[in-house]
């Protein structure tokens, strides 16, 4: 049986010939879908390349519909879910990040949900993009939720071997996370071991809310840059704006 990609996991690899990715993430318990609607259509127009869309509270059922449909209608970026559980599938997406959270304690985190969602992704035709997803310290929320052993930030060798495991497993796609908000990203060092150790697409995300440290995170190795909390808070579409076009030039400066 030949593998074939599905059509967003093609369009990120045409993507990444040309350089490192932008995604942002709207979370359906902060964002509005009139905001993420229009969060999205600035984001295209900024260079943005995808929309994340998920949380690891309240981001599941009516609201998060609501959300995913009101980027569909507002632009043309693919609208990939990150499900904190197998409640983050929404019908109207185009993709799912499949993921299993490997540094977990519990197991439901890394295979319980999945088996729980795999049905529904199925029945609504959703595109399943298979990726470990790494917790690194501090963490936050979703490291507490995901009751993650979360990798130690001067252990850059752990994330590697865990990382190397996913992609031995047969995941495409390996997401070192230091959690929604952090005070600091994921340590450079840490980004550069992993992506010396594997040869899938490296995604980094968690505490980058300015162009310099997009830029220091795409320098160490990192193929795709995820901002959330940056976009979230702004308080209007301007300065949504503003830093949408501040970190997309963090991210493309080597190009
Ligand atoms: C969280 O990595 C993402 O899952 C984004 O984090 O909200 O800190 O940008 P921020």
């Amino acid at each position: 049986m030949r593998l074939e990609l599905g059509r967003v996991e093609t369009y990120i690899h045409d993507r990444l010939k040309n350089g490192p990715l932008h995604f942002v993430l709207l979370d359906p318990d902060d964002a509005s879908p009139r905001m993420a609607g229009k969060i999205a259509a600035i984001g295209e127009n900024a260079g943005v390349d995808a929309v994340m869309v998920g949380g690891s509270t309240g981001a599941e059922g009516e609201v998060l519909d609501a959300v995913v449909r009101a980027i569909k209608e507002s632009s043309n970026l693919p609208v990939i879910l990150f499900p904190g559980s197998h409640g983050g599938i929404s019908r109207y997406a185009d993709a799912i990040f499949f993921m299993s959270l490997l540094n977990s304690q519990n197991p439901f985190f890394i295979t319980g949900a999945q088996a729980l969602g795999a049905p529904q992704v199925k029945r609504y035709g959703i595109e399943p993009i298979p990726m470990a997803y790494l917790i690194v310290e501090p963490g936050e929320t979703v490291g507490w939720v995901g009751e993650a052993r979360a990798i130690p930030r001067h252990k850059p060798g752990i994330a590697a071997a865990y990382a190397l495991a996913g992609q031995y497993m047969g995941m495409r796609l390996v997401y070192l996370e230091a959690g929604s908000g952090a005070p600091e990203p994921v340590p450079p060092e840490m980004i550069a071991t992993v992506k010396r150790t594997i040869n899938v697409p490296l995604i980094v995300g968690g505490g980058i809310r300015t162009a310099e440290a997009a830029e220091a995170a795409v320098k160490a190795g990192a193929d795709i840059v995820v901002t959330g909390t940056a976009i979230e808070k702004v308080s209007n579409v301007k300065e949504a704006k503003k830093k949408l076009v501040e970190l997309n030039r963090g991210i493309r400066k080597k190009m």
